[in-house]
């Protein structure tokens, strides 16, 4: 398995196929949001299956927007399971590197396959697109108009009007994978009998409720419905082997550069690492996550510039008055087609920044103190410290 680049769904020399009439009719049902914190009768699976249902016989594309995390790489999974169940293919296409040593061992380890985005893929071959893991249906690539969004599944703060046949936004999940456990509960059927696949699936999705919740300290009770919904079909062997990875060279690099870099201004911890490869990104989340753990302080932003062209910064935060999402929003506002640079959950939150044109500064010591003094001063003025201090 792998994500083997060939297939049907890359653009052929003569161009993709035709949209579907049918999908573009689709378009015009409007979303039926469901926000209720009662337990679950079975409906929302029924209706996401009417959703897909629709679709039988044809093809559609799952997107993972973002960096693809354990949570978002077991929803696109668990949500291709679904599709199966009712006779839809689905590919799972993400947009972003896949990076992280862990990120990589899950989808090595549990055999996932996962298209990384680039032109050749022909959108002209999928009638729908599905998001998991995301607050909404925007995409960082132009949208066909044929290309309708058919459902939505997410856990974080709403974020614009969704448009889709299916939407499922629950706040009060820690987890996008706790709310497709809910489903595969509903429907026995699809991970009976167990099989290597549906052991897997199982195994992956328990892996994903862990990680976006840190370990449980953030669980819901739909996370721990989840997990003890998961646990006879977990593979404890496999799910050791994934959780048990290492921390890499690089990013202990990167960790002691923002050891030595940190700044401290009362509960608040700020550190500029410098230049970072694209493939090591990660490890400013990671030296992030560490920092955190310093006594006397609440709430971490470590940042760097990836690749030489976007600043890139990881926020973490144990404190009760900073809302990661609002707290990035605020701090650095949104670009000229009103996207923030920005945005987070309760406890963690990142953001990127593209340099532009100024990438190209050959002098990259000015181009890093121009960054590094910007951040500190936007910084600093949030939270009322000065410079000296
Ligand atoms: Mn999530």
């Amino acid at each position: 398995m792998g994500t083997t680049k060939t297939g049907p769904i890359f653009r052929k020399e003569q161009g993709g196929g035709a949209s579907d009439p049918a999908a573009v009719l689709d378009a015009a049902t409007v979303a039926r949001i469901h926000s209720s914190p009662q337990p679950d009768d079975g409906s929302r699976v029924a209706d996401l299956e009417a959703a897909l249902a629709k679709y039988r016989g044809k093809r559609l594309v799952t997107f993972i927007k973002g960096f693809p995390d354990p949570d978002s790489i077991a929803s696109a999974v668990a949500h291709q399971h679904i599709c199966r169940s009712v006779g839809v293919e689905s590919d799972i296409v993400h947009f972003e590197e896949l990076s992280h040593h862990e990120n990589k061992a899950l989808v090595k380890t549990l055999e996932i396959e996962m298209l990384n985005w680039t032109d050749a893929i022909d959108l002209g071959l999928y009638c729908g697109y599905c998001c998991v893991d995301t607050p909404n249906g925007d995409l960082p690539i132009p949208r066909p108009e044929h290309l309708v969004l058919v459902s939505l599944v997410d856990h974080h703060k709403a974020s614009g009007s969704i448009v889709a046949d299916f939407v499922d936004v629950r706040e009060n999940s820690g987890s996008t994978g706790a709310i497709y456990t809910e489903y595969l509960s509903q429907r026995p059927a699809l991970l009976e009998p167990k099989t290597k696949q549906s052991t897997l699936l199982a195994t992956a999705l328990m892996y994903a409720i862990r990680s976006d919740t840190d370990d449980f300290l953030l669980a819901q009770p739909i996370d721990y419905d989840a997990s003890a919904f998961l646990a006879s079909y977990v593979d404890r062997e496999v799910l050791a082997l994934v959780s048990r990875q290492s921390i890499s060279a690089k990013s202990m690099d990167i960790l002691q550069v923002a050891m030595d870099a940190k700044i401290l201004k009362g509960t608040y911890l700020i550190a500029g690492v410098g230049f970072v490869r694209e493939e090591d990104r990660d490890g400013i989340a990671e030296a992030a996550d560490y920092l955190l753990r310093r006594e006397g302080v609440d709430t971490v932003v470590v940042y760097g510039i990836i690749g030489g062209h976007t600043v890139d910064g990881s926020l973490r935060t144990e404190s009760n008055t900073v809302d990661p999402d609002k707290w990035l929003k605020d701090l650095l506002g949104q670009d000229l087609a009103g996207r923030h640079y920005g945005g987070g959950r309760r406890d963690k939150g990142g953001f990127q920044i593209p340099l532009g044109v100024f990438g190209h500064c050959s002098n990259r010591d000015l181009l890093w103190q121009t960054v590094k003094t910007t951040v500190e001063d936007l910084v600093f003025e949030k939270i009322g410290a000065s410079r000296d201090k």
